[in-house]
């Protein structure tokens, strides 16, 4: 429904995606407040140009009690349960936020891709395969360009990574591909238990025209009508219709059903997680009508590297490799990451870990230190929550931070280990964010 002039709308919280809303509300002519828990919240100035001053409350939500709202657009980085926002939806009013005015406004179709790991890569991956294909397709939400930042005239798709909060605040999404890549415990500070979180992201099919899923993940089953076209994904052989591996003496080959389309040496991506990131960009293609098996498609694939601070390798020294995955944030990108590098055998892996868990259970990495980590160091804010879970033989020091976590792997590596910077954390407690906390471990590496 296109908002009606009637409606008192308040933009809750700034950042990016506030100073976006706010925009975009003025440039429609409509009348909005302004209300953010910080003194003096980030993007403040950009809007005093576009709102007036009397309808600008910062330094406390309580404020949105007094306005007589009806209609919040509330920033991903607050949450719903926040009692005053509870107060307000109790009394009927209705809570929304960027992505879902984008699907108001969006002129043209649109992809919407989340998951508790890999929606970056495979947001980026899509728009850069349908540039290719000759599409003008602009890439944003989660990822970084807010969502309504994206619309434009001309364009012939939207890709939008969105994350569960963002789906929380989405009411009638109606993409026209829905894609959960997968569903992994993560942000249990806002959620009540994996089922909460697992709904919200199960939202993302909500009237979509088309779905892509993880057949190996019971959890991004979607469910649809039955003549909503599904195409599944997996890291095994696939069925008719399915995009899966297959195993033969000349490699192993990203097909469609029994079709072989790419040796996986033909693709730049490493690691079997990154070759499921693959053949979901190319269930995204498949059930849209386009072509993946076209010389375009190819050449992306052949050359695409993937995004800096997942699993980059950063220097190769004295025969020991170190690897940035800053953006590990949570126990299944790490876990993807041990089991993407590691070797039983070798048991080479150097694991740097740490930062604020976000009320993560730690336990599902214990098998995987087992296998594959000779030394494991802990660092940050929540390394005691993590010590906990180590398994009886793991060897593992606990540090304050990663200055002081490089001093001590400097002594310990030996030609043809891998040192592999997977924080299973986010980094707030020490780091702006992810990029910093990678740029500081790059830093680090380089000095050595
Ligand atoms: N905040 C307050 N008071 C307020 C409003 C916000 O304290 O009144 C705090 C929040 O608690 C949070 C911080 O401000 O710690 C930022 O929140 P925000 O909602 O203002 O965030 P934006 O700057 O608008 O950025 C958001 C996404 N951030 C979050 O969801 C926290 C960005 O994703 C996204 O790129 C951007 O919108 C554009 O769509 C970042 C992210 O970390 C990269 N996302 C999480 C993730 O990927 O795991 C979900
Ligand atoms: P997101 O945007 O969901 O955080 P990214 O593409 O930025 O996803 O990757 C985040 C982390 O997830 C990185 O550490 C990356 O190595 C890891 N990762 C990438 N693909 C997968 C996958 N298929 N399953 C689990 N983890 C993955």
């Amino acid at each position: 429904s296109l908002i009606s002039s009637d409606r008192i709308r308040a933009v809750v919280g700034l950042g990016v995606t506030g100073v976006s809303t706010a925009k975009f509300l003025a440039k429609q002519g409509l009348d909005f407040y302004v209300v953010d828990s910080r003194e003096n919240p980030p993007g403040l100035d950009q809007v005093k140009s576009i709102c007036p001053a009397e309808r600008i409350f910062t330094g406390s939500l309580e404020h949105l009690k007094k306005l007589g709202v009806t209609e919040l657009f509330v920033s991903p980085g607050i949450a719903l349960a926040t009692p005053v926002l509870k107060e307000l939806a109790e009394d009927g009013v209705t809570m929304r936020g960027d992505v879902d005015l984008f699907c108001d406004y969006a002129n043209a179709p649109f992809i919407a891709i989340t998951g508790s790991n890999a929606k970056s890569t495979v947001t980026t991956l899509v728009n850069e395969l349908l540039v290719a294909l000759g599409k003008k397709s602009v890439a944003g939400g989660n990822l970084g360009l807010p969502a309504l930042d994206c619309l434009a005239e001309g364009v012939d798709v939207y890709v939008l990574e969105l994350s569960s909060f963002q789906l929380e605040t989405s009411h009638a999404l109606k993409a026209d591909v829905a894609c959960l890549l997968n569903v992994s415990e993560d942000h249990m500070d806002r959620y009540d238990d994996l089922y909460s979180y697992q709904r919200a992201k199960q939202r993302i099919y909500r009237g979509c025209k088309a779905a892509v899923c993880n057949k190996q993940d019971i959890l991004t089953a979607p469910l649809l009508a039955q003549y909503t076209p599904v195409r599944a994904f997996t890291k095994g052989s696939p069925d008719l219709k399915e995009f899966g591996l297959l195993k033969d003496p000349d490699g192993t080959w990203l097909s469609h059903g029994v079709k072989r389309l790419y040796n996986t040496n033909d693709i730049k991506l490493k690691g079997e997680h990154n070759y499921a990131n693959v053949l979901a960009c190319l269930a995204i293609l498949d059930v849209m009508g386009l072509p993946t098996d076209a010389p375009e498609v190819a050449q992306v694939l052949a050359s695409f590297s993937g995004l800096a601070h997942r699993c980059e390798t950063v220097r190769e020294l004295e025969g020991v490799i170190y690897i940035n995955d800053s953006k590990g944030t949570n126990v299944g990108a790490t876990l993807a990451a041990l089991e993407g590098l590691g070797s039983k055998q070798s048991k080479n892996i150097h694991l740097l870990a740490g930062g604020v868990g976000k009320g993560a259970d730690f336990s599902p990495l214990a098998p995987a230190l087992s296998n594959y980590v000779c030394h494991f160091y802990v660092f940050g804010k929540d390394a005691d929550q993590i010590i906990d879970i180590v398994p009886a033989g793991t060897d593992y020091t606990q540090y304050q931070d990663l200055t002081e976590v490089m001093e001590a792997v400097k002594s310990h590596v030996k030609e043809g280990d891998i040192v592999l910077f997977s924080p299973a954390c986010a980094s707030f407690d020490q780091y702006k964010n992810f990029e910093a906390r990678g740029n500081h471990f790059i830093d680090l590496v380089n000095q050595l």
